[in-house]
């Protein structure tokens, strides 16, 4: 397989990869995902015609590389070895996205490494603790590999040169829909779905979750049906946030996402899965912001979020000093016999 590069304007380059019924768009900036299409769907929401202007200012971070923390972090602090680090508050008193410096404003370097059945891009990039005031910096590789399969998979693989908090992801909003009307009519599976709830602020309240599965008592759970649930608790979650913005268990990483024509298929070593299904989309103020309300939905495979003050030295997302971190996120998209 091969891939092309296309230079656009404002240091954007985009790395352009064909495997015949699909194509796939990833980006120096972010080290994000700008575009995958399968014949003439667009399955992930993004802008490749002006990629230029339209990832710059976007709230919604579509298709970025994310960290070094993912999630919020509540009062943007934390305590970590007896010492207490401050945070910038770029989510009301909140840290989120690693930071208004996180890694999806920065210009990573790459390689593009054409292979038998498959394309690899590197990308490479240092986190500095003086950008993002989290201890240590990060040596960070972010790979990108596509093959004939039509699978996507993300590699995350980092270095610290001190104990800290690493909790990397990417911000893909998906929409498997032909006529990319919202994302309602998708059904999630997989054998375990507890969902975290949400108190104030988009913060986990409890680390008792909700079993979905016992809720509905079917395979296949609708967005919809989730979204207009009955179910008392859960009502109220999806009556204050319009929907999910929630961390789910998942069983040994696995998850299938699927409407009438297409199914993507998830796997992942990350602990979590947020699910956000882009519940309000008024926030920015842009030509480019053609969005409604459940336009798309992400699948952000990571530590729960704000784990390091719900479960302090036992936080999931705690690096120790110069032992390297590997984690693995594969999407792969089957095309249905109809
Ligand atoms: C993340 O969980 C958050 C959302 O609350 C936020 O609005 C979005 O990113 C932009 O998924």
């Amino acid at each position: 397989m091969f891939a092309k590069v296309e230079k656009q304007r404002n240091g954007i380059e985009l790395i352009k990869i064909d495997n015949q019924e699909t194509t796939i768009v990833f980006s120096n900036f972010g080290a994000r995902i700008i575009s995958w299409k399968y014949d003439d769907n667009s399955i992930v929401l993004g802008n490749i015609v002006e990629a230029d202007e339209f990832y710059q200012a976007n709230p919604f971070k579509f298709g970025a590389t994310i960290g070094r923390y993912s999630g919020r972090i509540a009062d943007a602090t934390f305590e970590l070895d007896g010492k207490t680090y401050t945070l910038d508050q770029n989510d009301g008193e909140n840290n989120i996205h690693g930071g208004p410096h996180g890694l999806d404003t920065k210009f990573f370097d790459y390689e593009i490494y054409e292979q038998v059945g498959q394309v690899k891009i590197i990308f490479t990039t240092i986190i500095k603790s003086e950008d993002d005031h989290f201890p240590g910096n990060i040596e960070l590789k972010v790979t990108h590999t596509y093959n004939v399969e039509h699978k996507w998979t993300v590699e995350y693989e980092a270095i610290a040169t001190e104990k800290t908090l690493f909790n990397p992801m990417n911000h893909v909003y998906f929409n498997l829909n032909r006529d990319n009307n919202i994302i309602d009519n998708h059904y999630i599976s997989s054998e375990k779905l507890a969902l975290y709830p949400l108190g104030d602020n988009n913060l986990v309240s409890s680390l008792d979750p909700i079993d979905l599965k016992a809720c509905f008592d079917t395979d296949k759970i609708k967005f919809k049906d989730i979204f207009e649930t009955t179910h008392p608790q859960l009502q109220q979650q999806m009556t204050r946030y319009n929907g999910l913005d929630h961390p789910f268990d998942i069983n040994d990483g696995q998850m299938t996402i699927e409407n009438k024509h297409f199914l993507l298929k998830v796997e992942t070593d990350m602990p979590n899965v947020v699910i956000f299904t882009f519940n309000d989309t008024s926030s920015w103020q842009s030509n480019f912001n053609i969005y409604k309300p459940h336009s798309g939905f992400t699948l952000e495979t990571q530590c729960i979020p704000n784990d390091i003050n719900l479960e302090g030295e036992n936080a999931q997302s705690i690096i120790e000093a110069n032992k390297p971190f590997y984690s693995k996120t594969s999407y792969k998209i089957f095309e249905k016999e109809i």
